[in-house]
C-alpha cells in the first residue's frame, strides 16, 4: 500500500486546487485516445472521434474526462485509504467495461503531462513526484479488484 508523508499531500495539494476539472480532465483524456488510439474501443458510443480535432472537441469526451478527474479529486480525500475508495470502481471497470488496468497507468501518465504543460515552472519535480506517487496508486486501486 502506497504511503504519503505530509509534504507529499501538500505537494499535491498545491496544484489540484487550481485545476479545471473539464479542461484538464479533457485534454487528458483527449490525448490518451489520440496518443494511444486503442483506447478509442471503450468510447464507441461517444460519437466522432475519427480524428484529433474530432477528438478535443468532442462534447462526450469533455464530460467524461471531468468525470474521471473528479474521481482523482475522490483520490486526494482518500489518500490514506485509495483501495477502499476505488474499490467500487475497480468491481465496474473489470466486470462491466472490461478496461485493461494497464490503461490506468497511461492515463496517470498522460494527466502528469497535461499538468505539467499547463502549470509550467510550478509543476516543480517535488510536485511532479506526489502526482506520479498518486496516479500510480490510483491505477493500483483500480486494479486491485480484477481476477
Ligand atoms: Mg473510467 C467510467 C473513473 C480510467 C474507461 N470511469 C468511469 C466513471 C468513473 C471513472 C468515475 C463513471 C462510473 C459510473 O458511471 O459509475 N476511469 C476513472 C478513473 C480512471 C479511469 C479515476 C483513472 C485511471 N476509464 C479509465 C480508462 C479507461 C476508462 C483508462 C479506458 C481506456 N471509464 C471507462 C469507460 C466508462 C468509465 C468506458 C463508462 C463510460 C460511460 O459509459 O459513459
Amino acid at each position: 500500500m502506497v504511503h504519503f508523508t505530509a509534504q507529499e499531500k501538500a505537494a499535491v495539494a498545491r496544484v489540484w486546487g487550481k485545476v479545471n476539472l473539464e479542461e484538464i480532465g479533457g485534454e487528458t483524456l483527449g490525448r490518451l485516445l489520440t496518443v494511444y488510439p486503442w483506447t478509442q474501443r471503450f468510447f464507441d458510443k461517444f460519437g466522432n472521434l475519427s480524428s484529433t480535432a474530432a477528438i478535443m472537441g468532442n462534447p462526450r469526451v469533455k464530460a467524461h474526462g471531468k468525470k474521471v478527474l473528479t474521481s482523482f479529486g475522490d483520490a486526494i480525500k482518500n489518500m490514506d485509504n485509495l483501495k477502499e475508495a476505488f474499490a467500487h470502481l475497480s468491481e465496474l471497470h473489470c466486470d462491466k467495461l472490461h478496461v485493461d488496468p494497464e490503461n490506468f497507468k497511461l492515463l496517470g501518465n498522460m494527466l502528469v503531462i497535461v499538468m505539467s504543460a499547463h502549470f509550467g515552472k510550478e509543476f516543480t519535480p517535488e510536485v511532479q513526484a506526489a502526482w506520479q506517487k498518486l496516479v500510480a496508486g490510483v491505477a493500483s486501486a483500480l486494479s486491485h479488484k480484477y481476477h
